[in-house]
């Protein structure tokens, strides 16, 4: 049994391809990626691992630009189809209505999430130049006020449930260190206010040898009939350095720390030369996914090589049905 999105809004005009003729694999990539290349802001040495949402009658987002100084930003853009976007040239200004926060240092990884009236930004954020989990909220992508912290350093990809369970917000996160950290494991945490976070829950630990070295949540899980949808990127140590794949994982709906199903292989590696040939080779990262909740439709955006942003597609009903045959329950 396949199962239907829920919450979720049509999206018409979702980006999309159809699944090329004689396709086996379960998601398929745009064949004029990379949607946004490189160098689409003047500043720009590379825009990657960025996230996008509906916005309007187009799409809206927040994407990570690292400067020709190699600062890592955070620029909001627009677009009407989700293809082609008009990045801002100057990064994101966060108004921070209390003094205490501290000004921005540097971000990067952003995931956008809609929470009841406003966009959430949650993004790996320096406190004191140590990573952590950033938070701001915008209405508008022209101004966004930013928020404490939502954990201590040191830890990376916070995104967040689009609505509360269970009276609480939830967001995932993976605990790591100061570098380009060996492990890590994906945990999830409950707040009543999107400030205090606290009923910390393991969620799962990296499996096969495609996901040996650390997993993290990409982009915001999407809630179906049968359970949170969550892609995830895992991180295989090659004799070459680190390899970036992403697969899926189904959640339990009203206890998204427990697994029901998750996937026994990459749905997607980097393959292509825009994948494997870039400032950091060999990495797809997804960090945001468009759907369609007519079709089951779902657009993921994922960065490339740490250079540039890609787009492909699937549908839930795929990716269910590819997790009920060949997927893994948990142990
Ligand atoms: C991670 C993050 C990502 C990046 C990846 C591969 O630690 O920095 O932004 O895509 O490494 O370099």
């Amino acid at each position: 049994m396949n199962g239907k999105i829920i919450g979720g809004t049509s999206l018409p005009h979702i980006p999309w391809q159809d699944k090329p003729a004689g396709c086996r694999d379960v998601l398929w990539r745009y064949t004029e990626n990379p949607v946004i290349r490189r160098d689409a802001v003047p500043c720009a040495n590379s825009i990657f691992n960025s996230a996008a949402v509906p916005f309007g009658d187009g799409f809206a987002g927040v994407f990570r630009v690292d400067d020709r100084a190699r600062n890592m930003q955070l620029h909001a853009g627009f677009s009407k189809d989700g293809i082609h976007w008009d990045i801002q040239p100057e990064r994101i200004e966060f108004v921070r209505n209390d003094p205490e926060i501290q000004p921005f240092q540097y971000g990067y990884d952003p995931r956008v999430c809609f929470i009841e009236d406003r966009y959430y930004v949650t993004w790996c954020n320096a406190l004191d130049w140590k990573p952590t989990i950033g938070m701001a909220y915008t209405f508008d992508f022209r101004t966004f006020y930013q928020t404490e912290n939502a954990f201590l350093p040191f830890n990376r990809n916070g995104v967040m449930f689009p609505r509360k369970i269970n009276g609480m917000y939830m967001m995932l996160s993976r605990p790591s260190d100061s570098g380009h950290t060996p492990f890590g494991d994906i945990f999830l945490s409950q707040s009543p206010d999107l400030t205090f976070w606290g009923k910390h829950r393991h969620v799962m630990s990296p499996q096969a040898p495609w996901e040996s070295t650390k997993i993290g949540a990409g982009p915001v899980p999407i809630e179906t009939e049968r359970g949170w949808l969550l892609f995830y990127h895992g991180v295989l140590t090659s004799c070459n350095g680190f390899v970036y794949s992403f697969s899926a994982v189904l959640l339990d709906r009203d206890e998204p720390w427990k697994v029901l199903r998750r996937g026994r292989e990459y749905l997607l590696s980097p393959q292509r030369d825009y994948e494997c040939v870039g400032d950091v080779p060999n990495v797809v990262f997804p960090c945001a996914a468009l759907t369609d909740a007519d079709t089951g439709r779902i657009a993921i955006y994922y960065g490339c090589a740490d250079t540039c942003t890609s787009l492909c597609f699937t549908t839930v009903d795929d990716v269910l049905a590819w997790l009920d045959e060949s997927g893994i329950a948990p142990r």
